[in-house]
């Protein structure tokens, strides 16, 4: 499918890298990219194992449009967070883990963006920011509730009150990213980490993504409910038994995703 705003490679073991790419505006989120991320995160195909998000040029995401926004009457704003909370609930519930390489500015929906990813890596060029309170505005695509499930609210409270902008070693401080790397590593190591995720079981990977996104939304007695019945249905894949199978018999297997 062709889009305007993103440019999707398919790489080997079936990694996707989406790069987000309307430059010359940092990569500002505006309805039409929103659209079109909707539409991709909505339609992942069978054979993708894991998904690598990044920016195009110096910035990851440096939030959303603020020339589209500026004139918006109440209910268009409540429209428009609407949907971007919607395309970001499909990144975040998406069958496959989804990696955000923050590459440089991910400021107020960009750091929105990265929190529903699966995994933060940063480079050192990164930048992460909840600039709302100044301008006005309050976080709309998440993020009062995603970053202080991130971080803990003691940071979240931080960023957003103070709008502060905070680099990648603080990101790395406060739990915000994972790794930092140098800018000409970061899609490298993004990719790296990719395919030891994609030499997994796919079932047993999108099973434990779903127990963690599920459970870390519910009562804990509920959580385990859900871990214990993604558990179970591992044994009716035939990766399961190809799996244990090899290891009993001190060999190796392709898992084949079913
Ligand atoms: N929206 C629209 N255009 C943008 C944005 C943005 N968020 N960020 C940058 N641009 C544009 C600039 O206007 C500029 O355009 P032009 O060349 O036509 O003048 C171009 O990108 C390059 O930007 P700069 O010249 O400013 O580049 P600098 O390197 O000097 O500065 C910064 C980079 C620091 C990132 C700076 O651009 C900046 O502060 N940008 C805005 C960051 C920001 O405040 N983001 C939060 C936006 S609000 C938000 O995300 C809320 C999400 C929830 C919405 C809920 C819906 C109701």
């Amino acid at each position: 499918m062709d889009y305007k705003y993103l440019i999707v490679e398919k790489k080997p073991h079936g990694i996707l890298l989406l790069t987000l790419n309307r430059e010359k505006s940092l990569n500002a989120l505006n309805s039409e990219m929103l659209k079109e991320l909707h539409k991709f995160f909505a339609r992942v195909e069978d054979d993708v194992r894991c998904i690598i998000v990044t920016g195009a040029g110096k910035a990851f995401v440096a939030g959303a449009d603020i020339g589209e926004m500026a004139n918006f009457s109440a209910s268009e704003a409540y429209d428009f967070a609407k949907l971007g909370m919607d395309t970001f609930m499909e990144i975040e519930r998406c069958r496959v883990p989804v990696i955000a390489a923050v590459n440089g500015f991910a400021l107020g929906g960009g750091c929105e963006i990265s929190i529903a990813c699966d995994i933060r890596l940063a480079s050192t060029k990164a930048k992460f920011g909840q600039p709302e309170v100044g301008l006005g505005i309050t976080p709309g695509f998440g993020g009062t509730q995603r970053l202080s499930r991130t971080i803990g609210p003691g940071y979240a409270k931080e960023l957003i009150y103070t709008a502060e902008t905070i680099d990648a070693k603080k990101a790395l401080e406060i739990g915000l990213v994972n790794s930092v790397y140098e800018p000409d590593e970061l899609i490298d190591k993004a990719i790296e980490m990719a395919e030891k995720i994609a030499r997994n079981a796919p079932k047993a990977v999108e099973y434990s993504k779903q127990s963690i996104v599920n459970g870390s939304q519910t009562d804990i007695d509920t959580a385990m409910q859900i871990e214990k019945t993604h558990f179970g249905l591992c044994f009716a894949t035939n990766d399961q038994k190809e799996g244990m199978k090899a290891f009993l018999n001190k060999g190796k297997t392709e898992f084949k995703g079913k």
